[in-house]
């Protein structure tokens, strides 16, 4: 099966790619990077699906130039990777691990050799343990720790990144992890999850502040937008789905292109928030150079009696994923065009996350995946139709290079293009892989 479009049927400029996250990859345990957040989470029992860690991971440590060989010959333009805040400062502030930057450094070098451009990532979820002790993305101090992180890294990678993201799903640091419970730390408390979203979202000024100011360039962050649909058409359903786009995709685009949060994010988080937040706001708005969006689905929403924000997720009707998540690539041509009109206005824009966990079967030497494929070409079609509506949408990543550790949900659930076996670690490129690969060939 071969997608339906290729890379002609796009700009000369845009940019092909594909994403990763250091835990999610490397293997934690080598290098000498610090516990985090998740090591301890994991280990907790009931957190994590089978208890499994990111303490081996793909072992990317030690793989990673046959992985930059497999994005260079899958015809990839760029990589989209993220650096680990705990194996760089494994105290999460102090003294820096040599080995760690080490590691980046070789990671980097790496890319450019093979023609790749290096798409940095600050933060993509490893806190620290030594600050997360204090409060993580709670205590007050979090974003400055932050911002002195984003400069030592930067110091020694920066001069050879060809963009650099901040943090990588508000939305995810914050409310997922500090509202809902189900990603590390595991807090269920809204004062804690008003404070992360604060937090986090400072962090991004600060940080932006600080590498501009060492005369950095090419940054931006990376939001995951989810399309809110209200369950039918009473007023109640209208308010409930306007709560749940407030919490997950405007209260992050409002703070950092328009420096507001949304009514609906104050009606339920304003009691919550740390005093003087208003005063934040104005670094929380940092100028930008482009805008990442990752997009995975839809939700259908419905109201419900309760506390704040009164509101839960109903299954849809759509084909879903090995997630459970619907498949609703109409979702991603409308964020393009709203948050360009909305928000970013020319600044180009990035798809920096699409793509899909399968239920892949590894048969006679290969993985068919041809649901993968669909689901890329439906998602590409997409891009397109928000470049035809004036959207200046610059390039596409698709998650995952590899199957990866899927967080809460351990091993499972594979995203990638390319297949890994687990206790082997060997890789197989994918039915999905290679036609990327065809769409992609110059000629
Ligand atoms: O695996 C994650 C990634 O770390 C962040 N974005 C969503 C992906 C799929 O759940």
């Amino acid at each position: 099966m071969t997608l339906n479009r290729s890379r002609k049927d796009f700009p000369e400029d845009f940019l092909f790619g594909v994403s990763t996250s250091s835990y999610q990859i490397e293997g934690h345990r080598f290098g000498g990077a610090g516990s985090t957040h998740w090591d301890t989470f994991s280990a907790t029992p009931g957190n994590v699906d089978r208890a499994e860690d990111g303490a081996v991971a793909c072992d990317h440590y030690h793989r990673w130039p046959e992985d930059l060989d497999l994005i260079r010959d899958g015809n990839f333009d760029a990589y989209r990777f993220s650096a680990s805040w705990a194996r760089v400062l494994p105290e999460g502030r102090g003294a820096p691990n040599a080995e760690g930057l080490d590691f980046y450094d070789k990671l980097v070098d790496g890319m450019l050799e093979l023609g790749l451009k290096p798409a940095l990532t600050l933060y993509h979820w490893e806190m620290p343990s030594a600050l997360s002790d204090k409060g993580g993305w709670t205590h007050p101090d979090v974003s400055k720790w932050f911002a002195d992180y984003a400069l030592v890294l930067m110091d020694r990678i920066g001069d050879r990144v060809w963009s650099t993201a901040t943090i990588n799903e508000f939305w995810c640091v914050s409310w997922l992890s500090h509202f809902l419970g189900i990603h590390a730390p595991g807090v269920r408390d809204i004062r804690a999850a008003s404070r992360a979203i604060h937090n986090v979202l400072l962090a991004h000024g600060r940080a932006t502040q600080a590498m501009r100011g060492a005369g950095h360039e090419n940054l931006g962050a990376v939001f995951n937008l989810e399309y809110a649909v209200p369950v039918d058409d009473t007023v109640e359903a209208a308010h409930a789905a306007a709560t749940y786009d407030a919490i997950f995709n405007r209260t992050f685009l409002g703070a950092a292109f328009d420096g507001t949060y949304p009514e609906e994010m104050l009606a339920g988080l304003a009691p919550h928030l740390p005093a003087g937040w208003e005063g934040d706001m104005a670094t929380i708005r940092q100028p930008l150079d482009w805008v990442g969006i990752n997009y995975y689905t839809r939700k259908i929403i419905a109201p419900v009696d309760g506390p704040y924000p009164a509101l839960e997720e109903v299954p849809g009707p759509l084909p879903k994923t090995d997630m459970g998540w619907e498949i609703y690539p109409e979702g991603l041509s409308h964020f393009l065009t709203h948050v360009a009109r909305t928000y970013s206005g020319d600044l180009p824009l990035y798809v920096t996350e699409n793509g899909m966990a399968g239920p892949d079967v590894l048969r006679d030497g290969a993985v068919e995946d041809t649901d993968r494929i669909a689901y890329l070409d439906a998602h590409l079609a997409a891009v397109q139709d928000a470049i035809a509506r004036g959207a200046p949408v610059k390039g596409y990543f698709a998650w995952s290079l590899m199957d990866n550790y899927e967080w809460a949900l351990g091993y499972a659930k594979r995203f990638g293009l390319v297949h890994v076996d687990f206790h082997s670690l060997e890789r197989l490129p994918k039915a999905s892989y290679h036609a990327m690969a065809r769409a992609l060939a110059r000629p």
